[in-house]
């Protein structure tokens, strides 16, 4: 998919104050730090649309990105995160959850998990908690340029058996990807153009 727009539309902590237009919708979730502000800037190839930071808690509201003006892309707050106070951390989980709840033009949300580390708990929760309300998932794996190119399947495919190891029959669709080196760009806005696709075509 060609990008041909990406416009920053509205942060809010307030699901329903959302942009309310019926149009195909994709959240990044997933702990504090693990890239999901960079992968947005790097699949829009915009630095600076979605605030990054080295210190986790940037990103604090669920903030919504039109693209190609037919689309949107939505920035979430990570989960997980221990140094913001547990008040605001509720304050965050709620509307988290409430967002995927209530949101109906959510067509996937996007797991993401750092490809280095083992399925961490609160992932693990929150993909179960995403399969018990049926909520369509995929799993990115980020940060991959950390790893030898001959590492990365190996961390990947291990990630995967540990959740069909668990609770999961069926591994989740996944992507790999980083931010530094666009690995994974092609791929993932490829997966949302076919989702895309089939969202207007049953309208
Ligand atoms: N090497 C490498 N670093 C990355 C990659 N993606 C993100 N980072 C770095 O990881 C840090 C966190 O990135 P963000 O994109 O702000 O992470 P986030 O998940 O949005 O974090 P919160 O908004 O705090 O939840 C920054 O220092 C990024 O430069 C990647 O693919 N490779
Ligand atoms: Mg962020």
């Amino acid at each position: 998919m060609k990008i041909t727009s990406a416009d920053f539309v509205m942060s809010n902590s307030n699901v329903a104050k959302c942009p309310n237009e019926p149009l195909p919708e994709y959240a990044f979730i997933g702990r504090s730090n693990v890239g999901k502000s960079s992968l947005i800037n790097m699949l829009m190839e915009r630095k600076g649309l979605a605030k990054t930071s080295g210190r986790p808690g940037k990103t604090q509201l669920i903030n919504h990105f039109k693209i190609n003006n037919n689309w949107f892309l939505v920035d979430l707050p990570g989960y997980g995160y221990a140094r913001v106070s547990k008040k605001d951390k509720k304050t965050f989980q709620k509307y988290i959850t409430e967002y995927f709840q209530k949101r109906k033009q959510l067509v996937c949300g996007f797991v993401l998990v750092d490809i280095r580390h083992d399925p961490q708990p609160v992932d693990l929760e929150f993909m179960e908690w995403l399969g018990t309300n049926q909520i369509p998932f995929a799993i990115i794996f980020t940060k991959a340029d950390k790893l030898k190119p001959a590492a990365i399947e190996k961390y990947a495919n291990n990630y995967l058996q540990k959740l069909l190891d668990g609770v999961w029959e069926e591994a989740p669709t996944h992507f790999i990807t980083s931010s530094s080196n666009r690995m994974g760009r092609e791929e993932l806005l490829g997966f949302i153009e076919d989702i895309n696709q089939e969202f207007f075509k049953n309208q």
